[in-house]
């Protein structure tokens, strides 16, 4: 394989240095040092070429997020003329750009009509972040200072700083420190592994009246906001009974808790939808985006508020005293503007609810809707979780199900396809331009991988 110039060093030398220099996210970072990491070096399409020169298609769009694939020279075009031209801007002093304008226009026009204003952010956790004191300053603004709090769900991921860390639910996380004041969590709709006896759609109601209980326990006049993923993403993709949202709408709207929606994940085609709460039929008041919204290219999320919210803000809020450096980056802007653009006029969207996504979605049910490993299948568009099961008509699950699910992670990798595990869960979210023999081959892939798995664990 060609390689660039400055990649022609041997991948130990790579992989020396990386152990000198960095603090890897979510892992035993000693070992690691002693394993060494995978080197990637170039990316086109859905493949991904590591330093070897091996090849992997890339199950997970990176971290769910480069929905238009890698090597798009469209969006490497937008950013370098958008650098050419005005390569940093600020919305301070009184001042805007037309890269990020022409973003919102876009934006506002794929989104329900009831949202109006954006605050740019650079990640998903930064847009949690924002959403907590946007949140706080609306209910200041409109004459409720004491609303508060806000309740999250055990199992939720919404970001890796601190009030992100904290509006999650990832317990170890919390025992890190990353826990603040004014959050409380309720359980997660995870009917597989806490359903017990009830139907899905009992337990999907279950789960959402014990927001009505965790709101009267804390006194609705207390409460500012329930944030949730529409489906959870990295707790293991899992998707709530239809039950669920409906009755969680009804909630908020009952006690007047605003409905913050976490859509980094969700958001921008994964569903095949524009956004997954269009997906699953509720109208959140907030949005949290990121990821998708440049495909990954560059750093850039935000928050977006509904009419409600943004009028308050703009004219009854006066100063709002929040605000972030890079907040509308021209460049990460120009880039959100071509990977939307592509995604709508290429029907790359639409091509996942009419054809890919149920191409998918069929292809996981024939290979695995037998498989002795697989006690449930979940998911929709370009998204699939694979639950582990040691007996299926108990719903049992293995005692040792998160090494199970690792080990198939790293057959996948042998295999050369990128999927995720988390606890006793498969994942994949492949990037939204992929082809139905994409599609073919990351099924194929994975299906060896769960069947390497199933024969260590004596399944097959
Ligand atoms: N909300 C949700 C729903 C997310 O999934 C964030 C917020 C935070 O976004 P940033 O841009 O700050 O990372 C996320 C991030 C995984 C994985 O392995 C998932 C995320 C990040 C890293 C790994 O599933 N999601």
């Amino acid at each position: 394989m060609n390689l660039p110039a400055q990649l022609q060093r041997r991948t130990e030398d790579y992989q020396q240095s990386d152990a000198a220099h960095h603090i890897h996210g979510f892992v035993d970072q000693k070992a690691l040092n002693a394993e060494g990491p995978r080197v990637m070096v170039r990316g086109e399409g859905l493949y991904l070429w590591d330093s070897e020169g091996k090849r992997y298609l890339d199950g997970m769009s990176g971290l769910w997020c480069t929905q238009l694939g890698y090597g798009r020279r469209d969006l490497t075009a937008a950013a370098a003329a958008q650098m050419d031209q005005l390569a940093y801007y600020n919305m301070f002093f009184h001042t805007t750009h037309p890269a990020v304008i022409e973003l919102s226009e876009l934006l506002f026009s794929l989104l329900p009509g009831h949202y109006s204003h954006v605050i740019y952010t650079n990640s998903g956790s930064e847009a949690n972040e924002v959403l907590i004191r946007t949140v706080r300053r609306y209910w200041q603004v409109v004459g409720q200072p004491q609303k508060k709090i806000m309740i999250g769900r055990w199992n939720g991921y919404h970001g890796s700083t601190l009030a992100a860390s904290a509006l999650g639910g990832m317990k170890f996380m919390h025992e890190m420190g990353g826990m603040i004041p004014d959050v409380a969590h309720i359980d997660e709709p995870y009917w597989f592994a806490h359903g017990g006896e009830l139907t899905p759609a009992e337990f999907g109601r279950r789960c959402a009246l014990q927001l009505e209980e965790k709101i009267l326990e804390l006194g609705a006049e207390n409460v500012a906001g329930f944030i949730a993923e529409p489906f959870q993403g990295a707790g293991g993709m899992i998707f709530p009974p239809e039950s669920y949202w409906p009755e969680i709408q009804r909630i908020c709207r009952q006690y007047d808790v605003l409905l913050c929606a976490d859509e980094v994940i969700g958001g921008f085609g994964r569903t095949g939808e524009w956004f997954a709460h269009q997906h699953f039929g509720f109208e959140p008041d907030t949005l949290s985006i990121a990821k998708g919204l440049t495909s990954g290219y560059l750093p850039m999320g935000g928050l977006v508020l509904s009419k409600r919210i943004a009028e308050a803000l703009v004219e009854q809020g006066g100063v709002f005293a929040h605000g972030l450096t890079y907040s509308g980056h021209p460049v990460a802007a120009a880039v959100a503007l071509a990977n939307l653009k592509a995604l709508r006029d290429e029907g790359i969207v639409r091509q996942v609810k009419d054809d890919t996504g149920p191409y998918l979605q069929q292809l996981l049910h024939e290979v695995f809707g037998n498989h002795p490993m697989v006690g449930e299948i979940q998911g929709t568009g370009l998204l699939g979780a694979l639950q582990f099961v040691e007996d299926k008509a108990t719903r049992k699950r293995f005692a040792n199900e998160n090494d199970l699910a690792w080990q198939c992670r790293t057959f996948g990798f042998e295999e050369g396809v990128i999927i995720r595990s988390t606890l006793g869960r498969m994942i994949m979210a492949p990037a939204l331009v992929a082809t139905r023999a994409e599609l073919d081959e990351l099924v194929d892939k994975t299906r060896i991988a769960v069947d390497r798995t199933a024969r260590i664990a004596g399944k097959l």
